[in-house]
């Protein structure tokens, strides 16, 4: 892994050439773009929205399956819309999709259906017939029946450090000199150092 000293100085160098800077080598955790220059979060990469400057984190041939729905794991996307709610909403007796179409008869119709489709966590009637969803921190396998750790350090933003995937679960952890803060996933510097102070002595020379 990278040495904390060196993180902090590309951490650094990203403070100093701003949040948008180009950096030519991507992380294990990040997906490099076409143009060679910019990386984005693996977690970006087919999810329905074009993030590298040219487009290729949604290029055919990296997203040989072309998505379904936009919507994240355990979430339902309302008919003929954009709107993804959590797959718990469905039948549960209130209208969450703009149409309603998360209500209905189907939702006592298919309750046997939804026991012999045999799902792990949960079932729900859908109108295009029974679907299984997991609990948090897990989603559905390939065979859309049982479930399987989710990776949250996949996501952008799930931890401001280091992030470490655990089994239905995830931790954050902070580099030395920093603190993990009460919420789990940020980080302080300890003794107020400030991010400039402490790796970046040089960038309070040049003023940047
Ligand atoms: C899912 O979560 C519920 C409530 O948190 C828990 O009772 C249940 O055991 C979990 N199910 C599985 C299969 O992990
Ligand atoms: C639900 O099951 C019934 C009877 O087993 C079947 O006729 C019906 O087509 C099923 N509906 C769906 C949506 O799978
Ligand atoms: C942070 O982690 C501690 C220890 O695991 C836990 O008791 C606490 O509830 C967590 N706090 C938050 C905001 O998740
Ligand atoms: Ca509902
Ligand atoms: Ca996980």
């Amino acid at each position: 892994s990278i040495a904390p000293s060196l993180l902090t100085a590309l951490q650094c160098w990203g403070a100093m050439l701003g949040a948008a800077a180009p950096i030519s080598t991507c992380s294990p955790k990040q997906f490099a773009c076409k143009d060679q220059i910019t990386c984005i979060s693996k977690g970006w990469r087919c999810d329905g929205e074009k993030d590298c400057p040219d487009g290729s984190d949604e290029s055919p041939d990296i997203c040989p399956q072309s998505k379904v729905s936009r919507c994240q794991p355990n979430e339902h996307n309302c008919l003929g819309t954009e709107l993804c709610i959590h797959m718990s909403k469905l039948c549960n007796g209130l209208h969450d999709c703009f149409d309603g179409s998360d209500e209905g008869p189907h939702c006592r119709e298919q309750l046997a259906n939804c026991t012999a489709l045999g799902c792990q966590h949960h079932c729900v009637p859908t109108l295009s017939g029974p679907a299984c969803y997991c609990n948090n921190s897990f989603q559905l396998a390939e065979d859309r029946r049982s479930c399987k750790d989710f990776d949250e350090c996949t996501v952008y933003g799930t931890c401001s450090q280091t992030c470490t995937n655990t089994e239905g679960s995830y931790t954050c952890s902070c580099v030395e000199g920093y603190l993990l803060q009460p919420d789990n996933r940020s980080c302080k510097a300890k003794n107020g150092e400030s991010l400039q102070e402490a790796a970046c002595p040089w960038a309070l020379l040049g003023g940047a």
